[in-house]
């Protein structure tokens, strides 16, 4: 799998499935939630009330994933995960590794050959930035998938300088 960087905006993406930093209730948010609900339009919303209705009864658990269309975006699922909060006191990094393991199993089962991720947890959920993308990073480089390119989509100067430090670290070692 290649691991690509690109500084800008996930809705803009033309890759198979773009994943969505999602709360559990999947009815949507800010962040790149409510721009992919935003730009993508109210057929996402309404597969999210679906999965509501059925398989989520009580909403999606942290470190899970789930795929709906991608209406109106240029991708043709969104693949939507919940990361945790960030906490001091408690080790929450493996919930935010799950992430994305679980939307690269989502993208396999879907036939995705390309992903856009955003930097899960690293907005309105508070996580460190560095640390952030470490844990997307290293996991994302060991997982074992189908797909030919994972591409990190950052939106913000600092995150995407983040990711290519430490994408840097994991090419050269
Ligand atoms: N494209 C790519 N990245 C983006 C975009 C975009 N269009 N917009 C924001 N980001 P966040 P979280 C970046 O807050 O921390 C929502 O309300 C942003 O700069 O979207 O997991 C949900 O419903 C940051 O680097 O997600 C949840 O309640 C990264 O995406 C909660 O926020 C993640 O920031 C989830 O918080």
């Amino acid at each position: 799998m290649r691991i690509t960087l690109e500084l800008g905006d996930i809705t803009r993406q033309h890759t198979d499935a773009v994943v969505n930093a999602a709360n559990s209730s999947l009815l949507g948010g800010g962040g790149v939630d409510g721009a992919i609900h935003h730009r993508g339009g109210p057929a996402i919303l309404a597969e999210c009330r679906l999965l509501r209705a059925s398989r989520y009864p009580d909403g999606l658990p942290p470190g899970e994933a789930v795929a709906t269309t991608a209406g109106d975006l240029p991708a043709r699922w969104v693949i939507h995960t919940v990361g945790p909060v960030y906490s001091k006191t408690q080790d929450r990094s493996a919930v935010l590794a799950s992430c994305y393991v679980q939307s690269l199993r989502v993208a396999d089962e879907l036939g995705a050959r390309t992903v856009a991720f955003p930097a899960v947890s690293a907005g309105i959920y508070g996580w460190p930035h560095d640390d952030a993308a470490r844990i997307a990073l290293t996991t994302v480089n060991q997982a074992r998938s189908q797909i030919e390119e994972a591409r990190f989509v950052l939106f913000t100067e600092d995150v995407y300088a983040s990711f290519g430090q430490v994408l840097a670290s994991l090419e050269g070692s």
